[in-house]
């Protein structure tokens, strides 16, 4: 799916600013039919949930909505209108005066509808978006309705995220024409030192294409035509972490000597692939160093925020970090392009979190695991189906960017549970079939070692997620290290194939100090990941440690949670813990050839 983008043949106008907000507690009939009675304004984009004082507004359970008058541009008269949405979450209706005109599943990925007919150039319409955060056993993430004594609902979940909804991307309107490019799917290779753009376009009704490649100063590398073409670059400039370089891949729809749609994206030369146990961009082995992180921010909560975009950036810069994993749904596109021009290295992950029932608001509930409770539930016909839509709308969506290097289709599934294999294999082979290009991954859960997982054969890389001194062992590193060094080498020797470490770490209060190993202690976080990069050091087939978390953030109640969970190497507002200092020390080393 194209990012809308203004060209040669296409406006753009962006839709965010304050629009009217309800929350409809059953009492609101047709919505969208006439103006929304209410007084309150609510931001797009940004979480409706921490901007009131109403708890009734931040724990709601069902819909919501927003409305705004939106005037089309008069030059449009002719052309294709659509309204996109960058995301609602997890549910989206939108209706153009008294019309749906699009509905669409999935908190994380954008979605859009031609309203041309519905339209006029030069008038105004009433857009009314509803936005439901309801989370079911068949949902992706899923979730269960609870009904409490004072008829209030309350939503269940088994991520340890808060649930925050709304529009928390931009809406935006935009022209296209009738003959226009609808998809562009660009895939790279290198051989010596010529590079290989192949470019495959979609197109709506007949014309040529025609295709441009030119250099990050502008200059033209190399031309092309048809709708599936191979680009070659002579002396090719790669794409590498650290050191983006992105070509621009200009595509023209030609009838005659009349350009009818233009399309341009930013295209990065560079390869990915597991070779034995290890990981290789551009034929170099890569070590990944950087975080599991959250789109979270106070206030604005999963509200997309430009300012916050350039500031982690920064911070995963200067701590000498090279990469981050999407944990745990597809990040605003903002936050992609970002990556790609400034060489971080993404695992893009699906918003399939909490499918295991032996986890409640994050933590493990050990006693069901050992008892083998959980896990009958789930994995029905309806998850896989909703499941398949995230899959296949992430890879249409991030499919170009060079930044991704691997899908993660799921976090911390249950896979001990029978029929998971069963459940997984043809999401695995989904997944391929829609990229050949890209490693495919799961992460796994602590309750599911190696001769205990049964999805962990299908993934291209293991990752693993382990809280060895936090949930288990708790404050005892020595025998957390003899704990994890086992399982590491458990791993290695059952699968021989790379590993990633994508969660590790200690919840952490600043300014709580001890000379002692004491959980919660700035000493404690820095003194485990310690003990952790020292294992890391001593199994060969470890190629990256992501901390879990890059920051600090909001999460359900619960009493392991103190206004959410602290794992965070920064406080929710950025400021650096202790072991910000000791990480920076080993990956700006790593970084620079140590
Ligand atoms: C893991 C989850 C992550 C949690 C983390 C934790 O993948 O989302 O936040 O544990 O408990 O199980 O801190």
């Amino acid at each position: 799916m194209l990012k809308p983008k203004i060209t040669a043949t296409r406006e753009l106008v962006n839709l965010d600013g304050l629009w009217r907000f309800a929350v409809d507690s059953g009492d609101l009939t047709d919505p969208w039919a006439s103006t929304l009675d209410t007084t309150l304004e609510a931001p797009v984009p940004a979480s409706y949930n921490d901007l009131f004082t109403d708890s009734k507004v931040r724990d709601h359970v069902g819909w919501v909505w927003y409305q705004r008058t939106v005037r089309v541009p008069r030059g449009w008269a002719g052309e294709r209108i659509v309204v996109r949405l960058d995301a609602a979450t997890h549910e989206g209706v939108v209706y153009v005066d008294d019309t749906e005109v699009v509905r669409h599943e999935g908190g994380y990925l954008p979605f859009e509808a031609d309203i041309t007919d519905h339209v006029t150039a030069g008038a105004e319409f009433r857009l009314t978006v509803g936005v439901n955060n309801v989370l079911t056993p068949d949902t992706i993430p899923p979730g269960l309705v609870k009904d409490l004594p004072d008829g209030r609902k309350q939503q269940g979940y088994m991520h340890d995220f808060f649930n925050y909804s709304g529009l928390h991307r931009s809406v935006w309107l935009y022209s296209v024409p009738a003959t226009r490019v609808t998809d562009v799917t660009v895939v790279t290779d290198v051989e010596g030192t010529t590079g290989l753009v192949r470019a495959a376009v979609e197109t709506s009704g007949e014309a040529e294409v025609r295709l441009t490649l030119r250099d990050e100063q502008g200059a033209v590398v190399a031309t092309g035509t048809g709708a599936e073409a191979t680009l070659e670059v002579a002396d090719v400039h790669l794409w590498q972490p650290g050191a983006a370089y992105l070509y621009d891949l200009s595509v023209e729809l030609v009838d005659g000597e009349t350009v009818v749609d233009e399309y341009s994206l930013h295209v990065g030369v560079r390869t990915v692939e597991v070779r034995e146990n290890q990981f290789l961009i551009n034929g170099e082995p890569f070590y990944f160093t950087g975080f599991g992180k959250h789109e979270d921010i106070a206030v604005k909560g999963k509200g997309h925020d430009n300012a916050f975009l350039v500031h982690d950036f920064e911070l995963i810069d200067w701590i000498g970090a090279n990469s981050f994993r999407t944990s745990h749904y597809p990040y605003a596109e903002e936050v992609m392009d970002y990556a790609d021009r400034h060489g971080i290295v993404v695992i893009d992950e699906t918003s399939a979190v909490g499918l295991n029932s032996r986890i409640s608001g994050g933590i493990a509930d050990l006693m069901s695991a050992m008892g083998g409770g959980g896990g009958e539930e789930g994995f029905g016909p309806k998850m896989a189906e909703a499941h398949r839509r995230e899959i296949r709308e992430l890879i249409a969506r991030d499919k170009n960017h060079p930044s991704v290097v691997m899908w993660s289709i799921a976090n911390e599934p249950d896979t001990m549970a029978e029929g998971t294999d069963d459940y997984f294999e043809p999401l695995f082979a989904l997944t391929r079939e829609l990229d050949p290009t890209r490693p495919v991954t799961f992460v796994n859960v602590m309750m599911a070692p190696p001769n205990v997982c049964r999805v962990s054969k299908f993934a291209d890389v293991i990752c693993i997620n382990r809280y060895y001194g936090w949930y288990i062992d708790t404050g005892d590193l020595a025998t957390a290290e003899v704990h994890l060094e086992a399982e590491l080498r458990g791993w290695e020797q059952m699968y021989g194939k790379p590993m990633i470490m994508t969660e590790y770490g200690a919840d952490t209060i600043p300014g709580f100090h001890s000379v002692w190993d004491q959980p919660w202690t700035e000493e404690f976080q820095v003194n485990l990941l310690d003990m952790y990069h020292r294992v890391f050091d001593r199994v060969d087939a470890m190629v990256g440690e992501q901390v879990w978390n890059f920051a600090d953030f909001q999460t359900s109640v619960g009493i392991f949670r103190v206004d959410g969970n602290k794992k965070g190497v920064f406080t929710r507002d950025r400021k650096p813990k202790a072991v910000a200092h000791s990480l920076r020390k080993r990956w700006t080393a790593l970084r620079d050839g140590g």
